[in-house]
């Protein structure tokens, strides 16, 4: 049976089948990626191979499922049949279940994973050797950030589109909060979508809280002047004076993974497109309440207008892989293109005599926040023993 990999705790993932049923299952098998030690060997958006009539292991027979799971059944799409209603999946169906929900008898078991278009990964921990698949197949990242309360440094927001065009994973940004801001808050932020619009990055301006932006296009602010644009980058106007467009039709059809820093919005964000979600938001912090171990918890959910969102609590960005020094301007779009007319193919645009991307940078064709973020990565390559990509 073929099936969706939704949700991920530990060593459980719970998979949609075919059929729609919502399996609780583990692993059997080696799964490793080559060259890679990973903490999970599958990941949610994983298309899997599932045995429902796998047998557990006596040293496992005591592990039970997190309280939080027995709800697991929101993930069906609203059209699912009745019989898809029961959370229980079919092949456990006459399994006892102990009193906080748990299925106690044989778990189902994933014996196989389709090939996958891309994943994302992470170090699992700071100076691990040791890696974390967040999400595999996924369409877009949406990295979330806020102009203030709190401010998203723009070397963050950086090194997370550098991480992603090395991974080939479309990014869009998503400024958060736009009922707090004011003038001055509203200014700078037309000024850094301008910039990142350029760049060709998708932007979205929203107000989790009051929906704006959301299904509707945001009312328009002033649009930037010179003056206030940052780091003295000459924003194009061209790509500035294209209309800004909701979030959600964007979404709709894709696989998309949230990320973003810690108090930025993404929670409040999924719960106004994924009304669901809200009631898996409490279960989660009650789980937390209770301990329970939810470190590598990845969730993906279904936006009812099609496509899906996967939520990655405690996960804030990606892309702790290592960069290859002369391989970090390929992944700043603008530095790359003005880096093929440098002197020297293997410019750093540093130092060098001849390097096209400073003399860009002089004439404001470059933006110095980019630049800057560019060196901070390979600054990070010169003390690569205390690397914290994120
Ligand atoms: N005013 C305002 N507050 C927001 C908005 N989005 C989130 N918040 C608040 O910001 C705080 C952090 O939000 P949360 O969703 O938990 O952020 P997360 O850590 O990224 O998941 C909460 O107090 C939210 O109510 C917004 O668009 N406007
Ligand atoms: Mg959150
Ligand atoms: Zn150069």
């Amino acid at each position: 049976m073929k099936g969706l990999v939704v949700r991920n705790t530990g060593s459980w993932y719970d998979v949609r089948t075919d059929d729609g049923q919502l399996l609780p299952c583990k692993v059997k098998g080696n799964f490793r990626l080559k060259g890679i030690r990973s903490t999970n060997p599958v990941a949610v958006g994983d298309w899997v191979e599932v045995s429902p009539t796998g047998t557990l292991p006596n040293n496992d027979a005591a592990v039970h499922r997190p309280p939080s799971s027995s709800d697991a059944a929101v993930h069906r799409p609203p059209s699912s049949s009745d019989a898809a209603r029961d959370p229980r999946p079919l092949s456990n169906s006459n399994a006892a279940v102990v009193p906080d929900g748990s299925p106690s008898g044989p778990p189902a078991f994933i014996t196989n994973i389709l090939d996958r278009r891309n994943y994302i990964i992470r170090r699992a921990s700071n100076l691990s050797k040791q890696s974390h698949i967040i999400a595999a197949n996924v369409d877009l990242a949406c990295l979330v950030v806020t102009i203030a309360h709190p401010e998203t440094s723009t070397t963050f927001i950086d090194r997370f589109l550098a991480s992603a065009e090395a991974y080939a994973v479309p990014v869009a940004l998503v400024f958060n909060k736009l009922d707090l801001y004011d003038a001055d808050e509203r200014r700078y932020l037309n000024a850094i979508m301008a910039l990142y619009r350029h760049l060709g990055y998708p932007c979205f301006a929203v107000s989790a809280t009051t929906g704006e932006g959301i299904t509707d296009v945001p009312a328009t602010a002033p649009m930037p002047t010179a003056a206030t644009v940052p780091d003295e980058a000459t924003v194009p106007d061209a790509s500035a004076s294209v209309p800004l467009l909701p979030l959600l039709p964007y979404l709709c059809g894709k696989t998309t993974l949230f990320s973003g820093n810690s108090g930025v919005g993404k929670s409040t964000l999924l719960n106004r497109l994924v009304p669901e979600a809200r009631a898996k938001t409490a279960a989660l912090s009650l789980a937390h309440d209770q301990g329970q171990h939810t470190t590598t918890f990845s969730e993906m959910y279904d936006l009812q207008e099609g496509g899906r969102i996967i939520d990655t609590p405690g996960i804030r960005g990606f892309g702790t892989f290592d960069f290859n020094r002369a391989e970090v301007s390929h992944y700043f779009r603008e530095i790359f293109a003005i880096g093929r007319d440098c002197r020297f193919s293997n410019c750093t645009h540093t130092h060098e005599p001849g390097c096209a991307v400073r003399t860009a940078l002089d004439h404001h064709e470059i933006a110095e926040s980019r630049y800057r973020s560019y060196l901070s990565i390979l600054e990070d390559e010169n003390e690569s023993k205390y690397r914290e990509k994120f």
